[in-house]
């Protein structure tokens, strides 16, 4: 019954939809997006509580409903039947109540027994205390959950003893022990260590801090925005929080020093112990992270219409406040990604939700290319890449000439900088050029480069923005990871969402994520070029390339 109030809701509103909000909007603003999630105006930054629940995606963000900066900050609400085209309501929660007066700021949903949604989030009053509260859906039979309560009992949690009050906030969503007691993360700062403080309910309504933290690291300051959830051992379904069975491992992630950091390890829910496997929580350039370019305050859920784990990261602004304030907006989202385990269990794999294919229009596609080396790079022709999705597989052979490096150990963030795309190597820099101008005066280059270490071959993957814009005063960063991948036997494929400002790309089949903000200002809307192009001395073959055009999404506002 519930389920089909919503789809005709939904076709009511895809018939009569204005789809062209966005649309009508690029020739003035070349850097809004066509397919990444974004309001139609203002400031937006974190995703907080993402879920699915009764046949609807909701998403919420922290939004400022009244500029393009931060300040007044709400939670966005914004609902989806396949994380796609999107219907944009009021607010669920404004920042109205003294425990929340300067802000709703993060949090999570959690679906207790019933089933029955409420938020977590964290209120800050008027002199910046951060406080724990609770929401609830006014009105569980309304399928867009548009209204939210805040409970009578906030704050359900301040910060004492040894907590310090503007180092006390987003709550993750709980998850449910073999004791039946749901328990939940804080990200905090204890002592100067970055800290999962750990907190017990009965009923997901009164809460009470444990003895011990889930986590902790000495090695960071201050975690915001914990994540904690397992994800299977066999297998790319995902696990919803409260699963309690085998064949499991768990992922802690911490947001600190710009970047989303995440541990894999073994979670006893007996004890509450985790316990890292891989790389424990530091300060590194080598240590894992979800996307090693602009991606941040990430959040996941358990998706339980097609049993997957999906994550949401805010993409912040490489331009200026002043540019905020003429734009009129400010943040994206990232594509919704897939996250499951890697093969090798050290690492997880993200691939973009396998919804985009409905936004795929026009395709191009080139096979079995020789890239010789230093040659011109070599156009795509028949793209409009400035708004495209596109799938590249590269091969290497006779790795014997790879460029030397003497150790397996090494930034690939410096590399990169260092090595930049006009860097000439000998295995690389192989890759594509996007957002690129005719004459090649603007384009941010997304790459590899071939090395052989002392005891195996490194893949080292770049996002090197330094030729991005003509403009001066924008971000140019160069990022840069490695991939696990071995380039004898692999080819070496590379995936970029390519969205008018942003470029989302996942690197050997999404072992590794790089997403750039850019700004040209030749390289808009429809003199945006793609090209392909080997600036290494040997030779590599493009074995397949498949472009497509992209759709525009659907974001509208229904009050
Ligand atoms: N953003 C929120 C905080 C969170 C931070 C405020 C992370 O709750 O710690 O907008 O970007």
């Amino acid at each position: 019954m519930l389920g089909g109030c919503v789809v005709s809701f939904f076709l009511f509103l895809v018939v009569n939809g204005d789809g062209s909000v966005h649309a009508s909007q690029h020739h003035l603003q070349p850097y809004r997006t066509g397919f990444h999630f974004q309001p139609l105006k203002n400031w937006i930054n974190d995703p907080n509580g993402p879920m699915y629940f009764n046949g609807v995606y909701h998403l919420f963000y922290q939004y400022n409903p009244y500029g393009p900066l931060w300040g007044n900050i709400s939670w966005g609400h914004s609902i989806s039947h396949d994380l796609v085209n999107w219907f944009i309501l009021e607010p669920a929660l404004s920042p109205k109540e003294t425990y929340d007066i300067e802000g709703c700021l993060s949090g999570s949903t959690t679906i207790l027994d019933g089933p029955k949604p409420i938020i977590l989030y964290t209120g800050q009053d008027s002199d910046k205390n951060q406080l724990q509260n609770l929401a609830f859906p006014k009105n569980l039979s309304d399928p867009l959950l548009k209204d939210w309560i805040k409970w009578d009992g906030n704050p359900i949690l301040t910060a004492v003893n040894d907590i310090n009050s503007s180092q006390f906030r987003d709550p993750s969503t709980a998850w449910m022990g073999p004791d039946g007691k749901w328990r939940m993360v804080i990200g905090s700062e204890i002592n100067g260590h970055g800290t999962a403080l750990l907190y017990y309910s009965s009923n997901g309504f009164n809460w009470t801090r444990s003895d011990k933290p889930l986590h902790f690291s000495s090695e960071t300051g201050m975690w915001e925005c914990p994540d904690f959830y397992p994800v299977s051992s066999v297998g790319k379904n995902g696990i919803d929080v409260s699963f309690q069975g085998n064949n499991t491992v768990h992922v802690l992630k911490a947001s600190y020093n710009g970047h989303e950091y995440y541990v894999i390890g073994s979670y006893d829910p007996q004890t509450d112990q985790f316990l890292a496997v891989t790389q424990d929580f530091r300060v590194s350039n080598m240590q894992l992270r979800y996307d090693y370019g602009r991606f941040y305050a990430s959040k996941s859920f358990y998706d339980s219409a097609k049993q997957r784990r999906v994550l949401w990261g805010w993409v912040d602004e490489g331009d200026s406040e002043l540019d905020a304030i003429k734009k009129g907006w400010s943040g994206l989202q990232s594509f919704p990604r897939s996250v499951w385990l890697s093969d090798t269990h050290k690492q997880l794999v993200q691939w973009p939700v396998e919804e985009i294919e409905k936004l795929r229009a026009k395709q191009v596609n080139m096979k079995n290319i020789e890239l010789k080396g230093e040659t011109s790079p070599l156009k795509v022709p028949g793209l409009r890449a400035s708004q495209a999705d596109i799938e590249v597989f590269f091969s290497v052979t006779n790795l014997s000439d790879a460029e030397q490096i003497d150790s397996d150990v090494f930034d690939p963030q410096l590399l990169c900088e260092q090595k930049n795309a006009s860097s000439s190597g000998s295995f690389g820099p192989f890759g594509i050029l996007v957002l690129a101008s005719k004459n090649l005066t603007e384009y941010t280059a997304v790459f590899f480069r071939v090395f052989k270490g002392p005891n195996k071959f490194h893949v080292l993957m770049c996002s090197d923005q330094s030729r991005s814009s003509v403009a001066e005063k924008v971000d140019k960063s160069i990022y840069g990871t490695f991939l696990d991948l071995d380039p004898l036997h692999e080819k070496i494929s590379l995936r970029s969402l390519i969205d008018h400002s942003i470029v989302e790309s996942f690197g050997g089949e999404g072992l590794a994520c790089i997403t750039a903000r850019v700004y040209p200002k030749i390289a808009i809307n429809k003199h945006a070029k793609l090209y392909v192009f080997n600036n290494g001395t040997k030779n590599v073959t493009l074995s397949s390339l498949n472009a497509w055009n992209m759709n525009k999404t659907r974001i509208v506002p229904i009050g």
